[in-house]
């Protein structure tokens, strides 16, 4: 019998160098597993039926390579690519390891870091852009604070914009073809980071030179640790066309960013993402920023990166059952849940405002309906049980 969750490249599921290839250092503890090596990646993935891979520049070419080094890289990873159909969906650029953005990356205090964060930024997105990279995420690790007096909100949020907006006249000068996706995060290496949240960064790029070319990367994890509900921020972004990339783990809140195999914690967030998902016809890439568990040698890494796209494909398929469940869709007509689709109201009509001001309501039976939530919630909970 074949496997029903067996992952193929059209399902698109995608991971970073950096997940895959993450040594299991923490805070605490050393490394607890060898370099891996990019082409093997690529070979790994292909092998398991995922659809890319995605890089920082600095996962790719060691900082310090000469251009000769760096050709002869990108040159390796380009030949396991085009072996394997692995494609490049996105690109992203560290700027939170060098110590030179101790301070901050484009919102750095110091003019001279800002401007180098900008070039580093350049020249990725260029590198990105020339293996077919069509997404450009932009993750600002160090863009925050510890110390409040050091550092002016308003002037960090406008020397942001402004680096943002130099990223944008570069793709559009060069041709790059690339969009930009925000991904905010609360905190984590900084005490506080700017674009905290989904609806932080939303707001933030309606000031922007062009707005279009910026959308949003929201990750499980840090929506979820600043207490916030994942599948509502992807709904959002959804809902405002700004779902460019999505960064998929698991994360209990409350914690560190985990980064956990995906679906391993908060099942429940994660089944309505994947419905979400699947049933808006989103066609982007479905990227697991995650990484395996510190105690797993480097075939655990690949057990890892197996069970994130089968817990995808098992949360999908459940998503189809309870689309196709007659008990469900009964208690969805119960709660009235079609109903919130109707619009009342023509607001540009004046007497249509007006006859809101003058109609009458029954509210005591308004307020004496049922909606049936435990029913629902319930037989929703028994499928994901497996009992239904
Ligand atoms: C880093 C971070 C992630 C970002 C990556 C992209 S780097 O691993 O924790 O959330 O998505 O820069
Ligand atoms: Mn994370
Ligand atoms: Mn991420």
């Amino acid at each position: 019998m074949t496997d029903p969750y067996a992952p193929r490249p059209e399902h698109r599921f995608t991971f970073g160098l950096w997940t895959v290839g993450n040594r299991g250092r923490d805070p605490f503890g050393h490394e607890t597993r060898p370099p891996l090596d990019p082409v093997d990646a690529v070979e790994r993935l292909a092998a398991l039926g995922a659809h890319g891979v995605n890089f920082h520049d600095d996962d790719l070419v060691p900082p310090g390579s000469t251009p000769a080094e760096r050709d002869a890289i990108v040159g390796r990873f380009r030949a396991a690519l085009d072996r394997t159909g692995l494609r490049v969906p996105m690109a992203t650029t560290n700027l939170f390891s060098d110590p030179v953005f101790k301070d901050g990356a484009f919102t750095a205090n110091e003019p001279a870091v800002r401007r180098y964060a900008m070039r580093k930024t350049l020249r990725a997105m260029e590198l990105g852009a020339g293996l077919g990279a069509e997404v450009y995420v932009m993750w600002g690790g160090r863009e925050g604070v510890e110390c409040e007096a050091a550092k002016d909100v308003a002037d960090a949020l406008d020397r942001y914009a402004e680096a943002v907006n130099v990223c944008c006249a570069h793709i559009r000068a060069q041709g790059l073809g690339l969009r930009i996706a925000l991904e905010p995060k609360p905190n984590e290496p900084r005490g506080d980071l700017f674009l905290p949240t989904v609806g932080h960064a939303l707001a933030f790029i309606d000031r922007l030179e062009w707005p279009d070319m910026v959308g949003l990367n929201p990750e499980f994890a840090h929506e979820t640790m600043s207490g916030l509900n994942f599948h509502h921020a992807v709904a959002q972004a959804l809902w405002a066309g700004k779902l460019f990339h999505v960064d998929l783990n698991a994360q209990r809140i409350g914690k560190y960013d985990q980064d956990f195999r995906f679906a391993s914690e908060g099942q429940r967030d994660a089944f309505w993402t994947v419905r979400l998902l699947e049933s808006s016809g989103w066609d982007g890439m479905r990227h697991f920023d995650a990484h395996a568990y510190r105690t797993e040698d480097p075939e655990g890494v690949w057990d890892f990166a197996r069970g994130c796209m089968r817990s995808y494909l098992i949360l999908a398929e459940k998503a189809r059952r309870l689309d196709e469940d007659p008990e469900i869709a009964e208690a969805l007509a119960a709660a009235r849940t079609a109903r919130l689709a109707e619009p009342q109201v023509d607001w540009r009509d004046p007497a249509a405002v007006a006859a809101v001001r003058d109609e009458e309501f029954d509210t005591e039976a308004l307020a004496a309906v049922g909606y049936g939530h435990e029913r629902l919630d319930q037989l929703v909970n028994e499928l994901l049980l497996g009992v239904r």
